[in-house]
């Protein structure tokens, strides 16, 4: 069956993805506990230190390793599925990891500090809409850095998506610009950038609300996603970013970048359990077509392969 085939190759690239993850996360431990007939103090040490290596955070590690003292359920040949079930109740936990999408306009919201990939992820996003055939604007609100909205504009063209820029002007002045627009044509589909750096970072946050406080003034019942744009690779540093964010705007969900070859997809679980934020999309590539969406239950039998 056709679709089959496509999962079935879509899943083979996930292990391939997540492949330095998985040897991380779950390979490492299994490795250190795996053998061993007690969970002795030695031996959870031993866990907690792999797990905190693994990027899944120094909280979450603790209370893994805290559940399986003092209790003789649970062995350490059995780890591997102790972990496997753990994870899956964080990832679940976090909430959905479906696109939000409804008929009508969809207004999605980009944030994230400088490099992580926004601005590619929003051509990968023009890109996926168009191919589903939808009418897609792009608001490009970084108006700060030198290059970023040509940058977008070649996204723009590749993706056969439209774009609203004004050189230099007001970020919040260009989204209300692309809003008007959107609606007067009917579009599908906005998908807001923003600046990564701005002066410091009190005038990114500033600069951000002012963009969403448009939003949700001019159309608030068409803000579909509040989305954090986290690099893959800056591990436990993302923590503290979407802290940060999440403080200035209220997201809804995380899109990880540049998972590709990463070791520290541990992210996704440390994301999930601190800030209850689901991971929605994921970044493998630089390409336009290298954006797939993100499933618990697909990643978590990666990992585990
Ligand atoms: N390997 C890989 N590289 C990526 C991915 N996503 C983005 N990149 C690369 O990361 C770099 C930064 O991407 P941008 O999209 O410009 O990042 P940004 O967040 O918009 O950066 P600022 O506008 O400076 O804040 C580029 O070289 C991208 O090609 C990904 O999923 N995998
Ligand atoms: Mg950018």
């Amino acid at each position: 069956m056709v679709m089959f085939g496509f999962f079935k190759e879509k899943f083979n690239n996930l292990k391939e993805v997540v492949s330095n993850t998985a040897q991380n996360l779950v390979g490492n431990v299994v490795n250190a506990v795996g053998q061993e007939e007690e969970f002795s103090e030695f031996v959870l040490d031993d866990m907690e230190d792999t797990l905190i290596s693994a990027d899944l955070g120094v909280g979450y590690a603790a209370e893994l390793v805290d559940n399986l003292r003092n209790q003789d359920k649970i062995k350490p040949a059995q780890v591997k599925d102790y972990l496997k079930t753990e994870f899956l109740k964080t990832l679940n936990e976090a909430g959905s990891n479906v696109l939000n999408f409804e008929n009508g306009l969809n207004i999605y919201f980009i944030t994230g500090v400088n490099g992580v990939g926004k601005t590619t992820l929003i051509g990968k996003l023009a890109y996926k809409f168009k191919n589903e055939g939808k009418k897609v604007l792009i608001a490009a609100g970084d108006t700060f850095r030198a290059a970023a909205e040509e940058q977008l504009d070649i996204w723009s063209k590749r993706a056969g998506a439209d774009i609203v820029r004004r050189d230099k002007a007001d970020p919040a002045s260009v989204v209300f610009e692309a809003i008007d627009k959107a609606k007067a044509e009917g579009y599908d589909v906005i998908l807001v950038d923003t600046a990564g750096r701005l002066q410091n970072k009190f005038n990114l946050m500033e600069e951000l609300k002012k963009i969403k406080s448009v939003i949700d003034k001019k159309a608030p019942e068409s803000l579909r996603e509040c989305m954090l744009v986290l690099d893959a690779n800056t591990g436990q540093n993302g923590l503290q970013q979407a802290k940060v964010f999440s403080e200035a705007v209220n997201l809804t969900s995380v899109a990880l970048t540049k998972l590709d070859g990463s070791a520290k997809g541990a992210i996704v679980l440390a994301v999930a359990r601190e800030m209850k934020l689901p991971v929605k999309l994921v970044g493998v590539g630089e390409k336009m077509e290298d954006l797939k969406t993100f499933n618990s239950d697909e990643f978590i039998e990666a990992i585990f392969q």
